[in-house]
């Protein structure tokens, strides 16, 4: 069977290591977020692209979800030494060779969809990981200049508004720059063309899934398929797991709501929506919206119950196939 997953970063690996479990013999190609890279320190960045090789690979620092286990910040407080910054993002001494090496072959010309092959030749995560795209595309987010006495806006990096800011401020607007302009990396099309079914885990709706989304082509990909699309829903009892994604989902005018975001992708795109136990009164509804629905335990506490998620979301697949 081929699958394939359209992932962010810890929600998007954490379900992965279920869907490996689940179908041991799948052939399983993820489209990884691009839209939350960074340039800093003159290197680039993939933080969900990496967090999904590390995860798979054996990595991932577990608690934090993000960035190598063992990891020490000595660069990071020699730069500091010198006054560069930003302070603010943490990437440490393990992680730096990631982006060294990533933004050495970039430099030598590969595309990011070959230089993510090659970080992969450590890691072996066991699925084909790319990149939405190869081409820039970096997700902006509008806020309030403080202060301002005439209501003014900026735009900032992602990065800056998640990691810096915390999303302690609204978000106006969430803007994929450079998505429309992008093509979707080799494979992209052709495994949405061959595959069997094409699973959205709990990850971002907006900033993860909605960034893979706007890369022209993925969306009609996905369609063309004409295969189940099953999604499982990151949203619980109203509220994310983890993270802010409430804010970034209001950005957009979405509730923060397991049906609100099922209604968001739509029954154009998603054939089945899984929500979590908690959130069972949901079902009727989503269903009236056209898109089968189930109610299952969805929080990933362990391994376990992450692969029971995977073989549900598997088995929704073959109900409405
Ligand atoms: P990010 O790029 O690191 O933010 O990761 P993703 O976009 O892949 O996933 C983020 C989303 O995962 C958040 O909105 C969380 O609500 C969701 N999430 C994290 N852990 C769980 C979980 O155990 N169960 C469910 N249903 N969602 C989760
Ligand atoms: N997230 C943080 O909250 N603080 C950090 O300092 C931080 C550093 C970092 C370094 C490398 C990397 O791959 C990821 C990192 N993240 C960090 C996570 C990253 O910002 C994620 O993209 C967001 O948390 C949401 O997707
Ligand atoms: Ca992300």
């Amino acid at each position: 069977m081929r699958i394939v997953v359209l992932a962010g970063g810890i929600g998007g690996a954490r379900f992965l290591r279920g869907l490996k479990q689940a179908a041991p013999d799948a052939d399983i190609t993820v489209i990884g977020n691009t839209g939350d890279d960074i340039h800093l320190f003159g290197l680039k960045v993939c933080p969900d692209l990496d967090t999904v090789m590390y995860t798979l690979g054996g990595g991932i620092n577990e608690e934090q979800g993000w960035g190598r286990e063992g990891e020490t910040f000595q660069v990071k407080a020699e730069l500091a030494a010198y006054g560069v910054g930003p302070e603010w993002f943490g990437l440490g001494d393990r992680d730096f060779a990631t982006h060294i090496v990533r933004t050495q072959m970039l430099g030598a010309g590969y595309p990011l969809s070959a230089v993510t092959e090659a970080l992969c030749a450590r890691w072996k995560p066991g699925v084909r990981l790319l990149p939405m795209s190869d081409d820039r595309v970096e997700t902006h987010v509008a806020v309030d200049v403080p202060d301002s006495p005439t209501g003014e806006r900026k735009a900032v990096h992602f990065q800056e508004y998640w990691v810096k800011m915390r999303a302690s401020v609204e978000a106006h607007a969430v803007v994929p720059v450079g998505a429309d302009q992008a093509k979707p990396a080799p494979g992209v099309l052709e495994a949405l063309a061959q595959a069997d079914v094409i699973l959205f885990p709990p990850s971002n709706p907006v900033v993860s899934i909605g960034t893979i989304l706007a890369v022209p082509g993925i969306r009609e990909g996905i369609a063309d398929a004409g295969v189940p699309v099953v999604g499982l829903s990151p949203i619980v009892g109203d509220a994310p797991v983890r993270g802010m994604a409430d804010k970034v989902l209001a950005a957009i005018g979405v509730e923060s709501t397991a049906t609100a975001v099922a209604q968001h992708y739509g029954s154009g795109l998603l054939d089945g929506w899984l929500v979590d136990t908690v959130d069972a009164a949901s079902v009727a509804e989503i269903e009236g919206a056209g898109i089968r629905s189930r109610a299952v335990p969805l929080m990933m506490t362990d391994l376990d119950a992450t692969t029971t998620m995977a073989r549900e979301a598997l088995a929704l697949a073959e109900e409405v196939r």
